[in-house]
């Protein structure tokens, strides 16, 4: 597929070193996919599910060790730590180099070792960069032609250039003491071993669109984040684009493909999904503004809780050729089903099959225990193209990308922040972004539900120092000329007996109208220490039952005791993030703490 020497001299040597049987080049091509998929099918790697319900999907599982990313098994090895900085985990690079060299010695005997040319953006856009993966999984492969776009285009726009982004994936043994997620950014090389799932091996998700890239855009000028992107139309055809983070598994590809509720849909309100998890941004020379693009050409998505209320355009968009892993198989009718799917679970006499592979029994779920007793894995997931997804932009291919108008930050918190607010500015901004903070959740493997400071939801995705990255943040602002507007949504407050007060959901639109009301400049708001939160009676409440202007006053409050006991655990964390923090970021903590008293 190509000459390329720098291509060619590398699969060489990783092939010397992992002593695959054979090399296959993987084209893109329908043919060899399909070929592939039926190799799977005939090892047991892959089962092939109903043609008739589930056209072209395919169930899998992971070993059962192997469900989530590892962060602590994930690596920035930069030439010094200070350069990884302290949030990242660091080995210098000719000692990990050594380590995985190891590990990878004859990982791939007996197999074959698969060749993935694929495009992170559109082949031709200003905002494509190129990778290839290497990998001994099937699995990879497949999920890697939905996740990207892989072929011979590919090849040929990289041409006779070094400038590529080495992966190296094997799954080994899956030996977990032995897993390794590690990144070289001033090599571009991205080395993974002894795991299978997801976001540990498809390269050019986690590892490439967002810890290289980051580290990438800083030296370039441009910025990569874990963000969703969303155009919302309003009914005379206008649309604007909104990006969103979200720590993992927080309903970025819920708020991503929102349906709006009845009375805005009647209107002629719609949403469109360009990406529901990572967006690369640039400046663009013309207009000033911040344009943004998914890198990315399918989504992998958490199953658990997606139903016909949730998220109707993501159920529809995994009717057909999407992988599913991790989740519960029903034999009977060779169907896959997920908590929260309906209420219909597959009942033993069904042949129900758990996500270990076990029979199970939907009466021993015990909600403490998900892990085991659940059918399907709470981070089971769902690898779908995005050209399938109903709701999917116009512009999802655009070389040039979609202007931004709002930018928004939001995490899972109990009580300390309101609905939404919006900043004081790009730099206060950036301040709120870097003072996120959520209940983790089963995205990562750990405890679940503990409090986490997650700045602009990147803790575990930043290819280099933290503080480094948030003056990326505030460089940037300096040459955006026409910037978005800064918020921060949290759709998770509860009351006192732990249920959510606001909808979420589509009603989330509610919140995000005035968000670009905001920035229209057409609304008021309320100056309070934290930013400026809306006038309860300006979100529109209209057709929304069980809340009133009193919940609304109540959601959109700022619990000052809450925000001060808060501020010791920034400064920890600051502290914790060490000496790159900005002394910008420092004084606007210091302006917080004076303005809540
Ligand atoms: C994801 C994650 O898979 O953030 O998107 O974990
Ligand atoms: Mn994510």
């Amino acid at each position: 597929m190509t000459n390329n020497k720098f291509v060619l001299s590398w699969i060489d040597e990783m092939a010397a070193m992992t002593k695959p049987d054979k090399i296959v080049w993987i084209d893109g091509t329908e043919e060899q996919a399909e070929a592939l998929r039926r190799e799977a099918c005939s090892t047991g790697e892959l089962i092939k599910l109903n043609e008739e319900l589930l056209p072209n999907c395919y169930l899998h599982r992971t070993a059962v060790n192997d469900v989530a990313r590892v962060e602590g098994r994930t690596f920035i090895c930069t030439p010094t730590k200070e350069e990884a900085g302290n949030i990242n985990n660091w080995v210098e690079p000719g000692e990990m180099y050594a380590k995985l060299k190891k590990l990878y010695t004859g990982s791939m005997k007996g197999r074959t070792m698969y060749v993935i040319p694929y495009s992170m953006g559109v082949v031709g856009s200003d905002f494509a960069k190129i990778g290839i993966e290497l990998t001994d999984s099937i699995y990879v492969v497949l999920n890697m032609l939905i996740m990207t776009r892989v072929g011979q285009n590919v090849m040929d726009s990289l041409g006779d250039s070094p400038d590529f982004i080495k992966g190296l994936h094997s799954k080994a043994t899956l030996d977990a003491d032995n897993r390794y997620i590690t990144h070289f950014p001033q090599d571009n090389t991205i080395m993974s071993v002894n795991s299978g799932y997801g976001g540990n091996v498809l390269l050019g998700k986690k590892c490439f669109a967002l810890r290289i890239a980051s580290y990438l855009g800083r030296k370039e000028g441009w910025m990569a984040e874990h963000m969703l992107i969303l155009g919302l139309e309003y009914p005379n055809g206008d649309i604007k684009y909104i990006t969103a983070a979200f720590p993992s598994a927080c309903g970025k590809t819920n708020l991503a493909m929102l349906i709006p509720p009845e009375i805005f849909k009647k209107k002629g309100y719609k949403v469109w999904t360009v990406g529901d998890d990572i967006a690369w941004l640039r400046v663009n020379k013309e207009d000033g503004r911040l344009y943004a693009v998914n890198p990315e050409n399918g989504f992998f998505g958490v199953a658990p809780g997606t139903n016909e209320k949730s998220n109707p355009n993501a159920l529809a968009t995994t009717r057909r050729d999407t992988i599913f892993t991790n989740v519960c198989y029903n034999a009977r009718t060779n169907t896959v089903w997920w908590e929260g799917l309906d209420n219909n679970p597959p009942k033993p006499e069904d042949g129900a099959v758990n996500w270990k592979g076990e029979p199970w029994d939907y009466r021993s779920y015990d909600k403490a225990d998900k892990i085991n007793t659940s059918g399907a894995h709470p981070n089971s997931r769902f690898t779908t193209m995005a050209k399938n997804c109903p709701c999917l932009s116009a512009e999802f291919n655009s070389l040039k990308g979609v202007p931004v108008t709002a930018i928004i930050f939001g995490g899972r918190r109990a009580k300390t922040a309101p609905l939404v607010y919006q900043s004081f500015g790009w730099q206060h901004g950036t301040f709120v972004g870097s003072i996120m903070a959520s209940e983790t959740t089963a995205a990562a493997a750990g405890a679940i539900g503990v409090v986490r400071r997650d700045p602009m939801a990147m803790r575990p995705f930043v290819g280099y120092n933290m503080g480094d990255y948030w003056q990326h943040w505030l460089d940037m602002g300096h040459v955006i000329k026409n910037k978005p507007l800064i918020f921060h949504v949290n759709w998770f407050r509860t009351d006192d007996k732990g249920n959510f007060i606001w909808p979420g959901f589509g009603d989330n639109m509610r919140v995000l109208l005035w968000i670009l009301a905001r920035c229209a400049g057409e609304v008021d708001a309320v100056k309070t220490p934290i930013g400026y939160v809306p006038k309860p009676e300006d979100i529109n409440i209209e057709g929304l039952r069980g809340i009133t202007t009193e919940t609304m006053k109540n959601l959109l409050s700022v619990d000052v005791e809450s925000w001060k006991a808060d501020i010791a655990n920034i400064k920890e964390f600051y502290n914790q993030v060490g000496d790159h923090v900005p002394a910008e970021m420092w004084q606007e903590l210091a302006a917080l703490e004076k303005r809540l008293g």
